[in-house]
């Protein structure tokens, strides 16, 4: 038989290093997967909704670094695709989705299941490619893979099945992927931040996921600078971890110094971040300087005096010769006393946790953090998951956290684990579902864990309620609406679709719980913690309108006839250590 376009594709693509595609087969895709099926080199992952598939394959190519593909047919299974890959192009994950597209006669007719891929893709897809003729497979597929690959992010091919099915023409398909290009501004400007620097008294840095590489050249400038490190979310699992001059996070789920070191420095580095919540950065009383390789980032979130396009580690690399070594530590210790009054605080919600019902999850969280492995890897669902993902749950060497920190899409915990399950086998992969997020994308795939038997640990955070919203609703200083919502004991619905379910209401069992999910192996858990509806969680630095707003929304609910409810969230969050 000769060799179909479809063929080439999927040489191409294990070429690529792509081991696994996700997704749903159907009309146009036949032969496509067909062509898969006969080249047996990458293994297909067949899930119950296309979007969990892409969240999967997000998580697995953040962390590889190797292209994953999903897979959707003609129309509606393509626009399942869609959130997935915006999260993939915010989280910079190099995904290649091959669309199922109508037969190429009928193109623009409005037929049946017709979707324009370039319009319908514009704002999530790097590059997308329509193969209407067998002669663009070779150019075509290779822009979609180094583009993802390269610039770290979705491209999209949209293939006819007739396309798909037909012979191939003669045309090579070995390519080469180049490394990652190394990048560091120029000496003149190198020059003006050494001299900003050296004039400073007190420097703090703030990293974000550029400092995955250079995160050891990071953490030696800032001992020898004495400067306090702070992160973003996106940066603390590069930064937190041996780092004696780590101090937390600033922003909505922000903890520890880092908001005053942020605030009180002569001079701030950003580091490989592009940080969107400006209001938590300092005004013009702080030097600003931004080092970013992409240079959209910036000066895009706040004004600076110097901005510099450059990767980290060779930047920062290039800087530490250069700059002279500070001698006085008096504002790195005052933010670092303030970061470990934090860990006191959360160290008691460890111990009194097992005293205050309804369960707080920061005392879930924390028993969580102490009790999985040195190389768990934690992912959280966008709601209050990710204060508590963001707090509690200790980085480490070797751990890993993850979620959709930059689209915030919900429900994408559990797909995110499963993903990073099956490419790193033996790994804990732990995900914190809320109860909205795991019943909107979660439940129904649990069902694709279980037929694989892949151990992954979902704890859901049963709060009945979209409590994050609730949050936001009173931050904006009006009666919470629409947040509201009934489960079902979502154990015993695991336990019935086959996986093992995990009830826990009592805090005295929270440990002994998670202890038994974590130590299983033989398949998913679902661990339903009923968890406080009520439990806050406020930045370590609130700002003003977020002051006004709770007492106005407390205001508004009591005015309301809520008075009891306004005291019952006051009395569980204040005072409670
Ligand atoms: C797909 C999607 N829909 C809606 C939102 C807006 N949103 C953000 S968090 C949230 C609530 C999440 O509720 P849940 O999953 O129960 O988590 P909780 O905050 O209660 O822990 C909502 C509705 C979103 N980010 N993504
Ligand atoms: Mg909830």
């Amino acid at each position: 038989m000769s060799k179909k376009v479809a063929d080439v594709l999927w040489e191409m693509l294990t070429k690529a290093g792509v081991k696994r595609c996700y997704g749903i087969v159907g009309d146009a895709l036949n032969p496509v997967v067909d062509a898969l099926r006969r080249n047996g080199a990458i293994e297909f992952v067949p899930v119950r909704h296309e979007e969990y598939g892409v969240f999967a394959a997000v998580a697995e190519a953040y962390f590889t670094g190797n292209p994953v593909v999903v897979c959707g047919t003609a129309g509606p299974g393509v626009v399942h695709l869609f959130n997935g890959l915006m999260d993939a192009r915010k989280e910079a994950a190099p995904i290649i989705a091959i669309a199922g597209d109508v037969e190429s006669s009928i193109i623009d007719t409005s037929t049946l299941e017709e979707l324009n891929p370039y319009k319908f893709f514009e704002a999530a897809s790097l590059y997308t490619a329509r193969l209407v003729n067998p002669e663009q497979a070779r150019a075509v597929i290779n822009t979609a893979i180094l583009t993802a690959v390269l610039e770290k992010g979705p491209t999209v091919l949209s293939i006819p099945g007739d396309v798909a099915s037909a012979d191939a023409p003669d045309q090579p398909t070995d390519f080469t992927i180049a490394a990652p290009a190394i990048l560091r501004p120029s000496d003149t400007d190198l020059d003006k931040l050494v001299r900003m620097i050296d004039e400073a008294k007190t420097v703090a840095l703030f990293g974000g996921d550029g400092c995955r590489e250079g995160r050891d050249e990071v953490v030696e400038l800032a001992c020898k600078l004495k400067a306090p490190v702070g992160y973003s979310f996106r940066g603390k699992q590069w930064l937190e971890h041996e780092n004696p001059n780590a101090v937390g996070m600033t922003g909505l789920m922000g903890y520890g110094g880092a908001y005053n070191a942020l605030h009180e420095a002569d001079l701030l580095l950003m580091l490989g971040t592009d940080f969107p919540f400006s209001e938590f950065l300092p005004g013009a009383s702080v030097k600003k300087v931004q080092i970013d390789k992409n240079p959209k980032h910036i000066g895009r979130r706040t004004a600076l005096d110097l901005g510099l396009v450059g990767d980290i580690k060779s930047t920062v690399s290039a800087l530490l010769p250069a700059v002279r070594e500070k001698t006085d530590g008096d504002f790195l210790a005052r933010q670092i006393a303030h970061t470990e009054s934090f860990h006191t605080l959360l160290q008691h919600y460890v111990e009194k946790g097992p005293g205050i019902k309804p369960i707080r999850p920061e005392f879930l969280a924390a028993t969580l953090s102490e009790l999985a492995s040195d190389d768990a890897m934690f992912f959280a669902d966008t709601g209050t998951a990710c204060i508590w993902l963001a707090r509690p749950i200790y980085g480490g060497t070797n751990r890993r956290l993850f979620g959709s920190f930059s689209w915030a899409s919900m429900a994408n915990a559990a797909p995110n684990a499963f993903g990073c399950a099956l490419a790193y086998p033996g790994r804990q992969c732990i995900a914190l579902c809320g109860d909205g997020g795991f019943t909107m994308l979660g439940m129904g795939d649990l069902l694709t864990q279980i037929e694989r038997r892949t151990p992954v640990v979902q704890v859901i955070l049963n709060n009945e309620k979209f409590d994050f919203v609730h949050i936001e609703q009173q931050e904006a200083g009006i009666i919470p609406f629409g947040v509201e919502f009934k489960n079902p004991n979502f154990a015993k619905i695991a336990e019935a679709m086959g996986a093992k379910g995990i009830r826990i209401e009592e805090p005295e069992d929270v440990r002994e719980g998670l202890a038994e999910a974590l130590a299983y192996k033989d398949g998913p858990v679902v661990v339903d913690a009923v968890v406080d509806p009520l439990a806050l969680a406020m930045p370590s630095h609130s700002p003003l309108h977020t002051v006004k707003g709770f007492t106005l929304s407390f205001a508004k609910q009591v005015l309301s006839g809520r008075l009891d409810t306004v005291i019952k969230e006051m009395e569980r969050n204040v005072g409670i250590v």
